[in-house]
């Protein structure tokens, strides 16, 4: 247990903050005009305490990441032990350290067959960074230097950094860095409730993928070096494709030998009830990125994992891959990865994901005759509500984001962390959670969305 209180000096540290802490994703004047941050103290389980005292349930795990929950000891003690041994050594010029090579190998362990080789990194950006490099460096190699457009998804998300956000599809962040860039490109996303219309959600996945094969003739086979997506796109609103998209996503990239890159920042590690979102939905990645996570977001780490077939050349014909962070394999923070493996591994959670699934999808479910809720769904701990102004005709209120941010402020007062995407009310508890937890989570967001329909009720179409 880690739930005692915190003897800190909160109005010191907000006052502080708001001095002195540029935040990300922030809007600055109300942060301010709110009067600066919650200040998060310390975390047990799905629990977390802020500096007044009051008890959150995360429903989010952090930022998709806590996966194993806080206050494990034995992730500190990894880190603390590794620390006194080897506290950094790089792994550039023909070096490594014992806790990089051992994760290499544990990772390739609980991939297919074919990956038998990991790029380590410090977060899930810097992962598709280094794909979009390697890659392009790959098709030259290959002596198809044509190959250089990459195709994601629109509000994919694929991190912050400049090549990440090009990859995705989120148009703010486009706007404040003169983006997208040439040569990154985008389709529709697999997003029923929103564009599906009259069309079976299965239908609707055909037609989704139909959108990427008629990107990659416009832009002539020839030229496409991969396709990038996330098995379910999280930071979009937890989109479920329908059954029919991947299996018909990976037709399109083998019939023009495309390259599909698995952004697995989210679903790894078993938040959808496998080890990898590839599994869940039936597709054969040939790149692999992984962070948060793989270390339960204890330490930043993440990693790329490269099929053979693209390894090869690099093995066979030589020359330098002119690529790497100082980071890259941290031994502390691959110590603490190793452990929290250990921890899936010993303590069955991806099997426990998988069972808890049911429950959970029953307590979303609970949820789906409120009125302002169009649709529910969810895939072992990962869960969508859509916020709806006519559960009929799926509705939006006006002005897009607004209603979910209400939401998010009234799961705030209620000590839930539920974030909202636009209009979308998204989870993703820590895989320890248990039944009765579930129930209290679903009990609370029920009180924030009563309060949410109080707000617009006048509002419904
Ligand atoms: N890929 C995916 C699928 C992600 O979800 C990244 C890459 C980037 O990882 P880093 O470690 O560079 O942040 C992510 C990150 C949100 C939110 O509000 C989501 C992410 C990050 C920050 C906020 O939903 N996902």
């Amino acid at each position: 247990m880690n739930a005692q209180p915190k003897n800190i000096n909160l109005e010191e540290i907000v006052k502080a903050d708001i001095a002195h802490h540029f935040h990300p994703f922030t809007d600055h004047k109300s942060f301010h005009a709110a009067g600066g941050p919650r200040v998060i103290t310390h975390g047990d389980g799905v629990w977390i305490w802020d500096g007044k005292g009051n008890k959150i349930l995360d429903g989010m795990s952090g930022l998709w990441c806590v996966n194993v929950g806080y206050g494990r000891k034995e992730l500190a003690e990894a880190a603390y032990k590794q620390m006194l041994d080897l506290p950094y050594y790089n792994t550039f010029f023909k070096t490594t350290t014992v806790p990089a090579t051992e994760l290499a190998a544990k990772i390739s362990s609980l991939l297919p067959e074919r990956f038998q080789h990991v790029f380590f990194t410090n977060s899930g950006s810097e992962g598709n960074d280094t794909i979009v490099r390697f890659v392009r460096h790959y098709w030259k190699v290959m002596g198809k230097p044509y190959r250089q457009h990459f195709i994601g998804r629109r509000r994919g998300y694929h991190g912050s950094t400049m090549v990440a956000s090009n990859l995705g599809g989120m148009v703010g962040m486009h706007e404040q860095g003169g983006t997208p860039l040439p040569g990154f490109h985008h389709v529709q996303q697999p997003y029923w409730f929103d564009f599906g219309g009259d069309k079976s959600p299965e239908d609707f996945g055909m037609d989704a993928a139909a959108d990427l094969e008629k990107k990659i003739l416009e832009l002539g086979p020839e030229n496409v070096a991969a396709f990038i997506g996330e098995p379910i796109q999280g930071a979009a609103g937890v989109l479920i494709p329908p059954s029919t998209y991947w299996p018909e996503v990976q037709r399109i990239c083998k019939k023009y030998e495309i390259l599909i890159v698995s952004d697995e920042v989210i679903c790894g590690f078993g938040r959808t009830g496998n080890w990898f979102g590839f599994e869940t939905f039936g597709f054969e990645p040939d790149i692999i990125n992984m962070a948060k996570g793989l270390s339960s977001g204890y330490l930043p780490i993440g990693a790329v994992a490269f099929s053979d077939k693209l390894t090869k050349p690099f093995f066979e014909k030589g020359g330098d891959f002119n690529h790497g962070m100082t980071y890259d394999g941290h031994p502390v923070a691959a110590a603490v990865a190793l452990k929290n493996i250990e921890l899936i591994e010993t303590e069955n959670m991806v099997g426990r994901v998988r069972e808890l699934a049911p429950y959970f999808a029953a307590g979303l479910q609970s949820l789906a005759d409120h009125p302002i809720v169009g649709e529910v769904r969810s895939v072992g701990l990962i869960g969508a509500i859509e916020l709806s102004s006519n559960k009929k005709t799926r509705a939006r209120f006006h002005d897009s984001g607004r209603v979910g941010t209400i939401c998010r402020d009234h799961c705030f007062q209620t000590n839930l962390i539920m974030r909202a995407c636009w209009d979308t009310m998204v989870l993703a508890p820590p895989f320890c959670i248990t039944k009765k937890e579930i129930d209290e989570l679903f009990r609370l967001a029920r009180i924030a969305l009563d309060k949410t329909y109080a707000d617009v009720s006048g509002e419904m179409a």
